[in-house]
């Protein structure tokens, strides 16, 4: 009988033995705390927040990562801001329906993320001397850039028009025929682009603002010169109380005289300048 009881006491101790280190493994391989909890997920966010747009993921799904392994490409272009060696795109312009439109191009302007603290916008932690007042590390964010374009266009049609620009900046185009037009307010842009839009008359041409667009014209008759003044392609001449700029396709070096192109009303031709004309 004591032999049993004895046996039985082994087995006890054998079987809490067994027990405890069970529980003991469950404890640290199956289910381990961390400090902030416990860790048993099926998808465990691996990644932060992405500052930027992801342009390539390199990794397939239930793909075995390791720690190192890349899991997304963020477009290296494209970047604002840089923190410990990680560009992130912070900083976005927003516009509304109606300005949308008018945005020609964005970009970032490199000149302060990837500069040193060194050269700092404040001095907290910079040598003394070493801030200069320029563009660079002004920030810590690189500034965005957007072109707009606010012109308003008003175009005519094949006939002749009577075209009346905005208190804003205009580009007018009247188009051939023989056009009225007034820019009003603003810097307003005319535009030629042909021959056949010749024998307009502008009511407000100001030297100030305005400007004749005549590229796309000079080209048209073969003519892409830094310099169409010097040669006798554009030409104005005084008539009657107005300024008239004429068109010469073969200039000084041709026997026809300069084609009329628009009427500027109640200008003197030595009031323009080329300032005046886009070629
Ligand atoms: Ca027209
Ligand atoms: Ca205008
Ligand atoms: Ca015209």
């Amino acid at each position: 009988m004591k032999k049993f009881f004895s046996l039985l006491a082994t087995l006890l101790v054998l079987a809490l033995a067994l027990w405890i280190g069970r529980s003991l493994w469950e404890h640290y391989m199956n289910t381990p705390w961390t400090r902030d909890g416990r860790v048993r997920a099926d998808i465990i966010n691996v990644a932060a927040d992405v500052t930027g747009e992801v342009v390539d993921v390199p990794v397939r799904d239930n793909q075995q990562v390791k720690k190192g392994d890349l899991l997304m490409r963020i477009d290296p272009e494209h970047y604002s801001y840089v923190f410990d060696g990680f560009a992130g795109r912070l900083d976005h312009g927003f516009g509304t329906a109606s300005i949308v439109p008018k945005i020609t191009g964005a970009n970032s302007w490199h000149i302060n993320a990837d500069e040193p603290t060194v050269i700092d916008y404040n001095t907290e932690f910079n040598p003394a001397g070493y801030y200069s007042a320029d563009p660079f590390r002004s920030s810590d964010h690189d500034p965005l850039l957007l072109g707009l374009n606010l012109y308003k266009a008003i175009k005519g049609a094949a006939g002749r028009d009577s075209l009346v620009g905005t208190a804003g900046d205009d580009i007018i185009e009247g188009g051939p025929g023989a056009d009225s037009l007034t820019g009003g307010g603003g810097r307003d842009q005319f535009v030629y682009t042909s021959m056949i839009d010749a024998g307009d008359v502008i009511s407000d041409f100001n030297p100030a603002d305005d400007l004749l667009d005549v590229r796309t014209l000079l080209q048209s008759l073969g003519l892409n010169l830094a310099d169409p003044f010097a040669q006798g392609h554009i030409v104005c001449t005084n008539s009657a109380a107005n300024a008239v700029v004429g068109i010469d396709a073969k200039g000084t070096s041709g026997f026809q005289k300069s084609r009329p192109l628009v009427q500027l009303k109640g200008l003197r031709c030595d009031q323009l300048s080329p300032v005046n004309y886009r070629y």
